[in-house]
């Protein structure tokens, strides 16, 4: 293969270094594919489950140290470090290549190295873009088979190219002592060591897809973002696409694959892609998303008939899961599958399963499972040219804070709006769940380089959009006093995006408050929901108090990116300030007006 050169010059000199037993060019067979399983199955990587209920479907466990992406481990290493910004892990260049580089001393020996060449985006798709990982985990190949195009399909695409995102990963020893996730965006180099976690370790994902396609997406003038795309269909058959930045674990995966109630028959939505876009201005000067991904790595617990019946029904053939339970008949199980769990489970590291103590699903455990078995994949979604994104929603899991839906009022408020945001935490990351934490458009852990020029890149991208989307707020997750959730979600979160697609077409009654436009409890179609009563406005309650500490919060995270962030997030922040105070005033004054 000569036209490969650059490559094959660099996996000669990548086992000179790892020292693997044998060298294996994946070509994403299907032969390839069965003699992996098998490989799998016979040292216990793999245990197959229920081939009548489940065909093709297997299970692994992971080390029970290494179940979630480990970002405290993760770090951008690039050769100035206000270019990683205060919100990046950073680590110099040549130390990391010293510290990190004696890990992958022999780290293959006695193994084999698989080097996968893969395509991240649609096959003929001018902003597809290939890259090569070398891994000494057989689970990784066959992750990547499902989240990737794999193998011969990418190497066509390659030409004599040098120009790929290069990833090296070792298992090494999985010790979290000698675990590094290192970026270095300048090289389009990646580094992966002593973790086999989808995130961690299927380095197409968040390593290529996010941190490092986020430094090209800024030089090259698109934006690489944490975002779901889906296209909704209205009665009348339009389909308008929109993107959506939530949080790990904050359901884009159940919000991809939304089925309506029975109430909104009319309405479809069609899924483009779960976690990652893709977005490019187009030559009709819209923004165009792909989604660089061919398939889902998700989350299970929750996942339900009822939650999520397109995903439920993709993921009973051809399917990986992780760190799942198993059921005495061989079937995966995990916590919301079904309202009681059966009898006999075995849980996710291989124990007889206690009920009361311990889930027996992992929270983090996954599924991996090609887009093309989800019923609900569009049509559109390897539309080479992308979808054209008519509205962008920024969500996380906020108890008091967000309503239930607003919208930005302009491109530069919005980007605001996403610089602002903020969530609590999940199991999709170790350390502590349901802490607070600021994550600006769900990129705090993804985002390749500094939060502030982040932030100048979308402002930037704004400007040069004939047609900007349209950009909106959403929380699912609003408590009441007693912490239970006010609203339904799943299905019923149609009814939010209906209020979404009246606004993009100029309609949909609104009220502008301090923080953007809220829809008046009439403009949202609650039809046959029977909230209790109060809900409605409970959920669109702007609450002074909450909304002080919020901004105050916002200003304090905003200081840690001075000197570097925009005049623009600033003078929005101030003018949020000057609307709140101007609320708070005219709810609580007990002065007369010339108090204002
Ligand atoms: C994911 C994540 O796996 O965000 O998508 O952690
Ligand atoms: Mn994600």
């Amino acid at each position: 293969m000569p036209q490969h050169r650059a490559l094959e010059q660099w996996v000669d000199q990548v086992a000179r270094v790892t020292r693997p037993d044998r060298i294996h060019w994946c070509d994403g067979s299907e032969e390839e594919h069965q003699v992996l399983i098998e490989g799998m199955l016979r040292d216990g990587t793999l245990i197959g489950l229920n081939h009548q209920r489940y065909p093709g479907c297997y299970l692994h466990r992971s080390h029970p140290s290494d179940v979630a992406r480990t970002e405290h481990l993760t770090f951008i290493c690039t050769s100035r470090q206000e270019d990683a910004g205060p919100t990046n892990n950073w680590m110099a260049p040549a130390e990391a290549r010293g510290q990190v580089g004696k890990l992958f001393e022999g780290s293959m020996r006695g193994r084999t190295m698989f080097v996968i060449p893969y395509l991240m985006g649609p096959a003929g798709s001018p902003y597809s873009k290939v890259g090569v990982e070398i891994t000494d985990s057989p689970y990784v190949v066959v992750n990547m088979r499902l989240m990737t195009r794999m193998g011969k399909i990418a190497l066509e695409r390659f030409g004599g190219s040098d120009s790929f995102v290069r990833g090296l990963h070792s298992l090494g020893d999985l010790s979290p002592d000698r675990r590094f996730i290192l970026h270095f965006p300048e090289e389009r180099l990646i580094w992966s060591i002593g973790s086999g976690y989808g995130g961690n370790a299927l380095l197409g994902k968040k390593c290529h897809s996010l941190r490092i396609a986020s430094w090209i997406g800024r030089e090259e003038g698109w934006l690489a973002e944490h975002t779901l795309i889906i296209g909704v269909e209205d009665p009348a058959g339009q389909v308008t696409y929109m993107a959506a930045a939530f949080p790990s674990a904050c359901g884009k995966t159940n919000l991809a694959m939304l089925v309506p109630p029975a109430e909104f028959s009319g309405y479809k939505v069609w899924t483009v892609g779960d976690d990652i876009a893709w977005m490019h201005i187009g030559s009709d000067g819209r923004l165009r998303a792909i989604n660089p991904e061919a398939g889902f790595f998700g989350v299970a617990p929750g996942t339900s008939v009822k939650t999520n019946p397109n995903i439920t029904a993709a993921v009973d053939r051809n399917t990986i899961f992780t760190n799942v339970a198993v059921t005495p008949d061989g079937e995966p199980w995990w916590e919301g599958k079904d309202p009681t769990p059966p009898d006999g489970l075995v849980d996710w590291r291989g124990n007889p399963w206690t009920p009361g103590k311990e889930p027996a699903a992992h929270p983090n455990s996954r599924f991996t499972v090609a887009a093309s078995q989800c019923p609900s994949i569009s049509p559109s979604w390897e539309d080479p040219e992308g979808v054209p994104i008519s509205a962008i929603l920024f969500g996380g899991r906020r108890a008091r804070v967000a309503p239930l839906v607003y919208q930005a009022y302009s491109w530069q408020h919005g980007v605001f709006v996403g610089a602002g945001m903020a969530s609590e935490t999940t199991a999709a990351q170790s350390g502590a769940v349901g802490v607070t934490r600021r994550d600006p458009m769900a990129m705090i852990p993804f985002c390749g380089y500094h939060m502030a020029d982040y932030f100048a890149h979308w402002l930037n991208m704004g400007a040069r959009i004939a047609c900007p989307p349209a950009i909106f707020h959403v929380n699912w997750f609003r408590t009441d006093s007693h912490g239970r959730f006010l609203w339904p979600g799943f299905g019923e979160n149609i009814r939010a995006l209906k209020w979404i697609l009246e606004r993009v077409r100029g309609q949909g009654e609104a009220v502008e408050t301090p923080i953007g436009f809220v829809p008046t409890p009439d403009a949202l179609d609650l039809d046959g929901l029977r909230l209790p009563d109060g809900t409605t406005d409970e959920l669109l309650r702007i609450d002074t108090d909450a909304w002080d500490a919020e901004q105050a919060e916002q200003g304090l995270f905003f200081d840690r990116l001075t000197p570097r962030l925009p005049d623009e997030i600033r003078q929005e922040h101030a003018m949020l300030r000057a609307r709140l105070s101007r609320l708070s005033v005219s709810v609580n004054a007990v002065e007369p007006p010339r108090a204002l």
